[in-house]
């Protein structure tokens, strides 16, 4: 089958040793997603969780797929079942899947099969502090991130806390494949700046694709 992202394949940009930025990758379809979260949320809804130490996070989050990250006061995990309704994640859409399938495929990791979604919503001020992403099973399958409606600043760091983090401004569209020696790296979210996006109106959107099980 003949890919629905062909066009955009065309920018690709080595940001890091195993990390692929792909300039509007996902611009075509972002009307598409969006429609497919706002019936995510109908079931999953946005909120904020709480971290191991008590702190109320400034991003709304939910997921999709087979399973969802949580976290609260017991710690951070991937959980089949939404901890608000008791029911499963919703399932990921099918333009999800072929979205995450295909820019791994691009930045040269043929065969991820995502099983779940983490979606951040970022409003005006929202911030994510450097982490790292080590609650999934396998740190061989890549991260594939998608950036929807307001601009970021990405802050990019080493595999020690202590690295220096670079920034990089990711727009609506872009698409981040991160594997290989840069799974493991330290990285964030500045505190997004107020503006208006005709995709988001005033927020932005990030989805994130992950082998977690
Ligand atoms: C680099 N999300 O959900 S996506 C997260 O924009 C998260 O919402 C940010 O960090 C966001 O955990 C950044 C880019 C990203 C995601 C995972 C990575 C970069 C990564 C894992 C390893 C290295
Ligand atoms: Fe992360």
């Amino acid at each position: 089958m003949d890919s629905l992202f062909g066009e955009a394949a065309a920018s690709r940009e080595r940001i890091a040793e195993g990390a692929v930025l792909l300039r509007g990758f996902a611009h075509d379809v972002s009307q598409r997603l969006m429609d497919e979260l706002a019936k995510i949320v109908e079931t999953a809804t946005f909120r904020h969780m709480v971290t191991p130490g008590g702190y109320r996070m400034s991003v709304a989050m939910t997921n999709c797929g087979q399973a969802g990250w949580v976290s609260d006061a017991q710690g951070y995990r991937y959980d089949a079942s939404d901890p608000v309704t008791g029911m499963a994640w919703p399932a990921m859409p099918p333009a999800f899947c072929q979205l995450a399938e295909e820019a791994a495929r691009a930045a040269a990791y043929p065969g991820f099969e995502a099983d779940a979604c983490l979606i951040n919503r970022y409003e005006p001020g929202a911030r994510l502090s450097l982490h790292q992403d080590r609650n999934e099973r396998d740190y061989t399958a890549p991260i594939v991130s998608v950036s929807l409606g307001l601009p970021a600043v990405f802050l990019f760091g080493g595999v020690r806390r202590k690295d220096r983090p670079r920034r990089m401004r990711l727009e609506s569209g872009d698409v981040v494949v991160w594997g290989g020696a840069t799974r493991l790296a330290y990285h964030g979210i500045a505190a997004l700046k107020d503006g208006e996006h005709p995709l988001t109106g005033r927020c932005r959107i990030n989805l994130t694709f992950r082998k977690a099980l």
